[in-house]
């Protein structure tokens, strides 16, 4: 009796893969698109933003601004650089640390090498990340002594106690924003990891902390934009100043509140799962890459696959099957198909931060088993 029992069981969970196999294979064949993307999708998303956007002259790199030329902005340069070293992360390939030296050597020759003349604190910040995330990774002491230097000088001019502290967002010191004090958090967090100076570390959770206090909502997780010297709050929330609070939570061990602002972006900002389309030419394009690298990593670090997996990579093949035919280019509005014409190179990075941010899926998703 028992062995007939197991056997039968075994027999029909058999029956069933095969029939679930069979489904799934007819599901493909009868053109029902199978959403998925794999390692070398990664790759092709990431050549094809190199292809159009990258440029190269004397060992200088840079990214143009759009597909008919310019260079692009300061900010969106250095998360563009930012996006180099998640490749690398995902495919441990050196060709990309070459890249990223290239693009480094590009930035200097424009900006110079320390960067007060640009007013906005926010932007050193960001550069600052890509430095010190490049040093951890290649130990060159260049990157890591124009990290400190800028890091210092911005710190320097944007600290005060007004508003309970917190860094301004711009040398008018007319607003303290959550896009220069999430950043500010993890550029010292990571200035204390290579430079293993702890006072970068106290610096990193005293911003968080600031932030947290000021911008955070601890009900809902929601990250408001700003407060205005005058206290008033700027209480909307955007995807990028949710993803670099959910990375300074995750660094400095602030879990529920990682895990609560994560939560917030996926439940509350997003539209059928959809992270939210912006504008391609403006601030807008990169803010769902910079959100999703942070989420992800710390989705990785603490192990929240199960809450958030499913989400990131819907978003993930949304935006690979967003992409275009003629040059795998796919903007910052999946899953709406990326049109013709020209495309900017900010607005392309998100689609290839998220495919190195996220892992996967398999090869081919068994539909019939959902
Ligand atoms: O108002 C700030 C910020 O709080 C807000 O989230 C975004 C929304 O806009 C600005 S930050 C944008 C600036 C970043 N630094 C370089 C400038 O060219 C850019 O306007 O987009």
């Amino acid at each position: 009796m028992k062995l007939a029992s197991t056997s039968n069981q075994t027999s029909a969970t058999t029956s069933k893969i095969r029939f679930f196999w069979f489904a799934g294979a007819c599901f493909a064949l009868a053109g029902g698109r199978v959403q998925a993307f794999t390692p070398a999708d990664s790759d092709a998303i990431f050549d094809a933003h190199t292809k159009a956007f990258y440029k190269l002259e004397n060992g200088q790199g840079w990214h143009i601004k759009k597909s008919d030329g310019g260079r692009a902005d300061f900010w969106m340069q250095a998360e563009m650089l930012e996006m180099v070293l998640d490749v690398y992360a995902r495919t441990q390939n050196k060709k990309q640390l070459v890249m990223f030296d290239e693009l480094f050597r590009g930035f200097i020759a424009k900006h110079g090498e320390t960067w007060e003349r640009n007013d906005f604190n926010d932007d050193i910040m960001w550069m600052v990340i890509a430095c010190t995330r490049a040093n951890l990774v290649t130990k060159n002491a260049e990157y890591l002594t124009v990290a400190k230097k800028n890091f210092d000088l911005c710190y320097k001019r944007a600290i005060s106690p007004d508003l309970g502290g917190g860094l301004w967002w711009k040398t008018d010191n007319k607003s303290k924003n959550a896009c220069v004090n999430g950043p500010g958090a993890i550029a010292a967090f990571l200035l204390g990891l290579a430079t293993k100076d702890a006072s970068y570390t106290a610096k990193a959770k005293e911003l968080f902390l600031w932030e947290r206090a000021t911008l955070f909502d601890a009900k809902t997780g929601k990250v408001s934009d700003n407060i205005h010297v005058g206290g008033k709050i700027g209480a909307f929330a955007l995807t990028y100043n949710q993803g670099t609070f959910v990375g300074a939570a995750n660094l400095l061990g602030y879990n529920e509140d990682a895990q609560l602002a994560a939560t917030y972006t996926m439940n509350n900002m997003c539209r059928d799962g959809y992270l939210p389309a912006s504008g391609e030419g403006g601030d807008g394009g990169g803010f769902n890459g910079i959100g999703v690298r942070w989420i992800a990593r710390y989705m990785k670090d603490r192990k929240q696959q199960a809450t958030f997996e499913p989400w990131l990579q819907k978003n993930a093949e949304a935006a690979w099957q967003a992409r275009r035919a003629e040059d795998n280019l796919s903007w910052c509005a999946w899953p709406k198909p990326t049109p013709p014409g020209v495309r900017h190179a900010w607005g392309c990075s998100s689609a290839v931060v998220i495919l190195q941010a996220v892992p996967p899926t398999e090869a081919v998703k068994k539909e019939g088993s959902q």
